[in-house]
């Protein structure tokens, strides 16, 4: 593993891991399944996680064998449905959708010169951070709608090293979703999953949840996982 004094930047992913959106996206995407007669589980659900709003329909409509049902405008219509949900779920968010601890480690981050940058497979990210009143620390961002592959692919994360003029080994990627830390994995970064280990057991550090995310944590973790290589 990367040595922590290497360290010189973080990759954030947005939903489930800065904000507690996930779950919105999730009930979002519940009435949309039940709409369409596809039966919603917790594995659907969390192989949702972190996947673009098109291609998180298409594994909506092949969980249920739907996936010749559909013209594409048709499809389009169904994305969109969501998303209107979606926004409608997160009037009246604000900064109490914080996850725990993230404030703080945001502030330790900047108060320790370390460079910060936006991963989310969200076009709602911009809309999220300001309603969290968080924008200020990402002025980079990686725009989804650029990106020719999604998570678990390595491009997004790739370009969040590249936008705060780092190597990837320099950065760590933080994620909530087991498509994400493979997207870290494969850009080369070091990957904190947030989460269940048995999901995110290919991270190279795991907390249970973001009120373990600290920089004394980090560096512990790092260093036991260097002394285990
Ligand atoms: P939107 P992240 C991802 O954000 C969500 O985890 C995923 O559930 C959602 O479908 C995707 O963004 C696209 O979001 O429809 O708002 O563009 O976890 O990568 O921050
Ligand atoms: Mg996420």
């Amino acid at each position: 593993m990367v040595e922590f004094k290497d360290i010189k930047g973080f990759v954030f992913d947005l939903d489930g891991v800065i904000a507690d959106t996930s779950v919105y996206h999730s009930k979002a995407w519940h009435q949309l399944a039940d709409e369409l007669g596809v039966q919603w589980s917790e594995d659907l659900a969390n192989n949702l996680k972190g996947v673009s709003r098109m291609d998180s329909l298409e594994l909506i409509l092949k969980t249920g064998g739907k996936e010749n049902d559909y013209t594409q405008a048709e499809k389009e219509h169904y994305a969109t449905k969501k998303n209107t949900n979606y926004l409608e779920l997160l009037k009246g968010m604000d900064s109490s959708a914080i996850l725990p601890g993230i404030s703080d480690f945001l502030k330790s981050l900047e108060e320790n010169n370390y460079k910060l940058s936006l991963a989310s497979a969200s076009k709602n990210s911009p809309l999220v951070l300001k309603q969290l009143g968080l924008d200020q620390y990402f002025s980079e961002k990686v725009d989804p709608s650029t990106l020719k592959h999604g998570k678990p692919d390595p491009e997004i994360f790739a370009r969040g090293a590249e936008v705060l003029n780092l190597k990837p080994e320099e950065c760590i990627g933080i994620e909530d979703a087991k498509v994400g830390v493979e997207s870290i994995n494969s850009a080369g970064e070091t990957s904190v999953g947030i989460g269940d280990k048995n999901i995110l057991s290919e991270a190279d550090i795991n907390f249970e949840d973001t009120s373990e995310l600290t920089l004394e944590n980090i560096k512990n973790a790092m260093e036991v996982g260097a002394a285990n290589d």
